[in-house]
This record gives C-alpha cells, structure tokens and sequence, in this order.
C-alpha cells in the first residue's frame, strides 16, 4: 500500500484507502507504447477520447494523470457528468419549448458551464509561460566523496521532472523571445523531493531577494497600457537596470545569445547560488551546480527569433515534444563546481554568497557527476506542467543553502505563492507534487484535502499510536554554525563591484557574439521613448567596455561617454558558445526542397543518414501529398505556404526539383542571413543560384548526387550549428 514502511494510523490516505497505493506509486504514468511520429499532431489517444483507454502491462486502465486506476481522471465508455451520472445529451441546454429560455433545473448546463467558468487558476507571477518533460537522473556516482545526497550515490536512478520557461511572458506568450530561461527540476528522490530551480544564466540581476519585486516589475509590461509583452525593450527594465547597476553582468547575459536560445536541449542550466554540501562525515564544500547539455550551447539569432514568434509561438515548446517523440530525448550532465567551505566564503577574491558573480571555469572545473535524460512527455499540461510546484526549500540531507540573500527571499517565495496559485496548502497533495516515498507530515485538512487521513493523533509528542521518533541519522539535519552580527539592513561592501564581470563576460565572446550583443543592446535601446536612458545605460556601459560602449552608441547615434572599465580581467573561453568540433545533431531539422521530379532516392538516403545522428528531415515543396513512386516514397510535410526558415537547421534543395513559388528564394536568403548550412545536389544548385545565393560562400555545399559522403559532410557542417565565416570574416567568429 505505502511503500515499505508500515502506514501508521496517522499517515495520509489518498482517495480510497482500499484501492490505492502511496502518494506517486504509479506515477508518473507508465509511458504508452506507440509509434514515433513525424509530424507534429498531437497522438491519436489525446485527440479522441472516445477510443479504447491504453492499458498498462499490468491490464489496468491508464488515463491521464493518475494514480494507476485514479477514478478522478477520466474513464468509462460512457459520458456522464461529474456525479458519474450517465449523459443522453450534451449538445442541448433544457429549455422551456424548443425557441424558450433556458430552465434553471438543468443541473448539466450548470455544472458544465460553472466548471468551465473556473478552469483556470492565477498563471504564475514570473516563469508563466513553461514546458516539461519526464525522465531520470543517473548519478555516476563520483560525488559521494563531497555529499550524502542519496540520489547522487553511484548507479541510483531517480525520476525527475524539468520545466522550462521564460520569465516575464504571460502564459500565452511566445517562446522566443529574449529573456533568461527558467530550468527547474524536480528529482524525485528517496529521500524525498528535491528541487533545483535554476536559470540558463549562472547569474541574477538583484543581489538581495527584497528586490525582486522591483526588478520584475520593471522587467513585465508597462501598468498602464500592458505592453510590451513578454520582452525586455521598454522604457521600465532599462530605467531600472541603468540605475540599478548590479543588474550589470546579468544585463550582457540576457543581451548576448543565451537569451535565445535555439532549444531546451542546447541550454546550459545553473543553480546560479552558492550551495554547500556535506558529506556523510560532516565535512562541507561550498558548490555551484550546473547542467551542461549533451548537444551543445546553441542560440537563434535574432532576427530568427522575432520570425518564430511570429510563425511559431511554440518553437521550444514543440521542438521538445516533438523531438521527444521522434526518440530524441533531451540530454544534461550534471557538474559541480566545488569550491573549498572557507570562513568567509569567497573564492580568488569572488564572494561567494553574491549571486552576481560567477566563478570562471578556468579557475574552478566543473564535474561532471551524472545525467539528466527526459525522454517523456507530460500526458496532462494542466496537470503536470501547470500545477508542478518547484521550492527551493526542498532539500534532501547532504545539500544545504548558503546566506546568499538572494536564495534566502527564495525560501520564503516559493511555498508562498504556491497558496495563491494551486488554491491551498494542500498543492503537495497534487500527483505532480507527491514525493515518491512515504509522507507522514502531520499536515491536516484545508482547502482541496484530498487524503483520507487515519488516526486521531496528528500531532508530536503522542502517547497514544506508538509515537514513531520524528528523526533517526537519515533524518534533515542543518549544519550547526555560528550566526552573529549586527541587525542591519546592508550588504557586504564586497558586493559593490558591479562591472569587472561583465567586462569578464564581453571579453570572452568571440567577434560573432559580440556583434550579437551590440545588436542587441542597440535594438532594445532603441525601443526606448527617453533619451535620458538611454544615455545612463550608454553610461553604465563605458564602465564595462569603451569599444562597446562606442558600437552600441554608434548604432544609437549618440556620443559614448567615457568609463572606468576594469583592467588586467582575464578572460574565460568556457563563456563562449561557438563550437570548436561538430557537435551532436540529435533533434536538428533539415529541411530538403522538392518537387514532383526530385531526387527522391535521394532525399531518402539523406534522411537515413540524419535519422541515424538523431536528426529530422522534412520534405518542403510547393503542395502537400507524396512524392516518387515504388518503395521510394517521401511525403511532403512542409509547404512553401506554410512554412518559414526557421523551422530548418540546414535547408538542402534536392536534384532535379523544380519550384516557381517566390517564398523560396525568401527561405533560402533568410537560411543564407542566419548562416545555416544551405546546400544542394544536381540541378538543385541552380534554384539556391536564381534565390541569389553565393554558392561559394562558406557553408554552401554542392554535391552532384547525394550519396553518403555528401549526407556526412552536410551533418558535419550542421553539427557547427552554425556558419559563423558567413557573419564574420573567417578566424575572427
Ligand atoms: Fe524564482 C519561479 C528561477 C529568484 C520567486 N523561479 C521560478 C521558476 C524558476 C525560477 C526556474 C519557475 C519554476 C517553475 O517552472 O515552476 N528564481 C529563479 C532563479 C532565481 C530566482 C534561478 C535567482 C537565482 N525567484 C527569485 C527570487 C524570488 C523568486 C529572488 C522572490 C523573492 N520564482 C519566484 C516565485 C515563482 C518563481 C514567485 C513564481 C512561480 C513559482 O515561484 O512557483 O515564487
């Protein structure tokens, strides 16, 4: 029933004590078998209800959310209302004649209007606009010298759960927009849940958490008129962040490519704190976590970026699912920065407990100590994804947080807004929530109390049920440490140097990024009414670098001022993201250009080599259907109506195809700006020549026919990500 402890008649009891299992048992759902899909519509059990429901090996029913055979989920052959009463009718309110009023007796018209009145609950204040995936962790076992974290402990697998997101966006918002990108997962651990709320930037833009509220509004749509959405370009943020010059090194974050990024997979992930982490014999290290992706940091580039929020508001959101779908599941490794636990918590002169500051790779590696692999998507958006509360308070023994001011706002936060968003203190109790151990809490009644609670002594000390002891070894212990100080409110002085890191950060870009980030700077500048700001920001600049400070003032027409940048700052490559070697192109899209006529032996030998790496080929041509004859058959999936080039890693025109229609050459030249691999085999060189393209510009391949060497060298030059040489004259990228 619970698991292997003994219920104890206070323990919680969901649903039906005679039926069900503890909290989690049976979730997450087992995944379903079926096919892989191409495209992009949803499966068929989700589109029809009506079908036969799945079952599990077992032979049980398995719907939705549930705990295995959950009677709240939906179920039965039958429609019925929520009462299980069986339905004749749905489509018809009770009426008094069939042109008369509606009656007030007709219960279903009631109930099914109420609950559709009130589906919705309060999106979430920031990190609104989310996606997530099931999967596991798998430690390797190499941190157990540093921590007792039972699930970091060698070979142990636990269940997780990972929702990204942007920050200012409302629910709806598009996915692509600059912005940081929220990174939280849940691991379901045996010793309970812990969860790791991070970012895609390792650093804040407040020091103290009693700023938040100040730098999201800010950051979110003006009061007044509620525009812009879901983006920094706006008067507010840059008012803030140029007055508030800690927000500095976070700012060149957000302006370089980390703030779009191409997908889920190709982001780094941090826990941006200083964490401390203790092992079995006490000893404590001081740790930074991060999450390196197994594809590679990859971004958009802007221009991209604005296009797919247009043309696909749910880029990230379907680029993961899909790819999940099509057995390409999103890969991490977990690293740790360990950094010795000295009193006063600084490493090489950086304080540690400043979440503006970073520690550079060089100076601290990263080890890596296991793999994040989510390779299912949620069955419910609803709820798993909406209701999915993440709490930087929940811990588990051999991880504890530092002082850092930040985090510790970060605790209060969490739980708190929980009770506005999921409705109580019971949101615990929601199937996403539930640790997949026993729950013995004490915690009673309130709203939404789903569990049937045993016993009559919730409550320590009792004499009466046995009084189990509230602790053993294995129980959460804080570390013991001194606390003393003055009751003041300040920071450390130390936290006061607010630029050598963003010089740090601009430094290690290469020519390419940092044309990014002056672009970028530029375009939101330029988006705001007072001139006053921009020259503050222009001035917040010339302290961080006099070239950028002059480009981005050039690009705005203004004078740069002068500055006080840091001398002597030692760059850090690890902070760029051009690669060196192909990458991985698992998940990647290549879009080939056909027509009746093409290549299709081709086009199938291209698509096994990228299905081979994990990559998808699309078929793009002027009308929909299928292409070729006999075994060879390949379906058009993209017309040229439908379909824009950002959607399309690389984008390859196959031989002999034929297209009049005009929003090719548009494709191509847009393929061409973004520097995507463009290529083409045969006569296909031709349409890439009428689109004006260079075909002998960099990244440009042109084979005669497309046999395997020609599909690896297309593959290789996609696991660049990107033809920088194109941007930036070569060896400068
Ligand atoms: Fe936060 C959500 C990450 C500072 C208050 N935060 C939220 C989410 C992420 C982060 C990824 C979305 C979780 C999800 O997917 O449900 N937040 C961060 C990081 C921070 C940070 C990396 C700094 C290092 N946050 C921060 C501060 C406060 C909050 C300083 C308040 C004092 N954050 C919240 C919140 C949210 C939240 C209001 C909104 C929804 C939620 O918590 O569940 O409590």
């Amino acid at each position: 029933m619970w698991g292997r402890a003994e219920p104890s008649t206070h323990q919680r009891v969901l649903f039906e004590p005679s039926t069900l299992g503890r909290p989690g048992a049976g979730y997450p759902p087992t995944p379903f078998e079926g096919s892989r899909r191409r495209n992009a519509m949803p499966p068929k059990r989700q589109r029809d209800q009506a079908a036969p429901k799945p079952t599990s090996p077992t032979g049980k029913v398995e719907v939705g959310v549930s705990f295995g055979d959950d009677r709240r989920a939906q179920a039965g052959e039958h429609l019925t209302t929520a009462q299980g009463l069986r339905l004749s009718d749905t489509d018809h309110s009770l009426k008094a004649g069939a042109r008369g009023p509606s009656l007030l007796e007709d219960f279903h018209l009631r109930e099914k209007i109420t609950h559709f009145d009130h589906e919705r609950i309060p999106e979430r204040v920031v990190h609104a606009r989310g996606a997530a995936a099931h999967g596991t962790f798998r430690a390797y076992g190499n941190a157990e010298s540093v921590t007792k974290a039972g699930f970091l402990a060698k070979g142990r697998e636990t269940p997780v759960f990972t929702r990204f997101s942007t920050v200012l966006g409302s629910r709806g918002s598009a996915d692509t927009v600059r912005d940081v990108r929220g990174f939280a997962v849940k691991f379901y651990t045996e010793e309970g849940n812990f969860d790791l709320v991070g970012n895609n930037m390792p650093v804040f833009f407040i020091q103290d958490g009693i700023k938040f509220p100040d730098v999201i509004h800010a950051g979110k749509p003006h009061p007044d008129r509620e525009i812009p959405q879901a983006q920094t370009a706006h008067d507010t943020f840059w008012d803030f962040v140029s007055l508030h010059t800690e927000a500095t090194h976070h700012v060149l974050w957000a302006m370089s490519d980390r703030g779009i990024p191409r997908s889920y997979r190709t982001m780094e992930g941090f826990g941006v704190h200083t964490f401390r982490l203790v092992n079995t014999a006490g000893e404590t290290s001081l740790v930074k976590f991060h999450w390196k992706p197994v594809a590679g940091v990859h971004s958009l580039v802007w221009e991209e970026a604005q296009i797919a929020a247009g043309a696909d508001p749910d880029f990230h959101r379907r680029d993961m699912a899909d790819g999940i779908e099509a057995g390409a599941p999103l890969e991490y490794e977990l690293g740790l920065q360990l950094l010795p636990d000295t009193p006063d918590e600084t490493f090489e002169g950086i304080d540690l407990l400043d979440p503006t500051k970073i520690v550079p790779e060089e100076l601290a590696e990263v080890v890596l100590v296991g793999k994040l692999t989510l390779d299912r998507n949620p069955t419910n958006y609803f709820a798993e994804t909406e209701q999915v509360a993440f709490h930087t308070g929940h811990l588990v023994p051999g991880i504890e947080i530092t002082n850092d001011p930040l985090m510790q706002a970060r605790m209060f936060s969490y739980l708190d807004t929980q009770l506005t968003r999921l409705g109580g203190p019971n949101f615990t109790q929601l199937p996403i929530n539930c640790p997949h151990v026993p729950v013995n809490d004490n915690l009673r009644d309130g709203m939404h109390q789903t569990a049937i609670h045993q016993g009559v002594t919730p409550y320590k000390p009792n004499g009466i049920d046995g009084d189990r002891p509230i602790a053993d070894d294995t129980g959460y212990v804080h570390l013991p440490r001194p606390v003393e100080g003055v009751k003041v409110r300040a920071n450390p002085v130390s936290f006061d140097d607010h630029f050598t890191q963003a010089t740090l950060f601009w430094l290690s870009m290469s020519a390419v990024e940092k044309a990014h980030i002056v672009e970028a700077f530029t375009f939101e500048l330029s988006k705001v009414y007072e001139m006053a700001i921009r020259e503050r920001e222009l001035a917040v600049l010339a302290n961080v670098d006099g070239e950028l400070c002059a480009r981005v003032a050039a690009g705005l027409g203004l004078p740069a001022p002068t500055g006080k940048p840091a001398k002597g700052v030692v760059p850090s490559p690890a902070l760029s993201q051009v690669p060196v070697a192909p990458g991985p192109i698992a998940g990647r899209v290549i879009g080939v250009v056909a027509s009746p006529g093409a290549d299709v032996p081709g086009i199938a030998k291209l698509r096994k080599a990228a299905e081979a790496r994990g990559a998808v080929v699309r078929v793009i041509a002027e009308v929909g259907g299928q292409l070729g004859k006999g075994a060879t058959k390949e379906v058009v999936e993209r017309t040229l109506l439908a379909t824009r080039s950002v959607e399309f890693d690389a984008v390859v025109v196959a031989g002999g195809a034929t297209v009049t229609d005009p929003r090719l050459p548009v494709l191509l030249q847009e393929a061409f700006r973004h520097c995507k691999v463009l290529g083409a085999w045969g006569g296909g060189a031709d349409l890439l020549r009428a689109a004006g393209i260079d075909t002998d510009a960099p990244g440009v391949l042109l084979a005669d026919t497309m046999v395997k060497a020609s599909a690896i060298a297309l593959l290789d030059a996609v696991g660049l990500h990107r033809v920088w040489d194109r941007a930036v004259p070569a060896g400068e990228a």
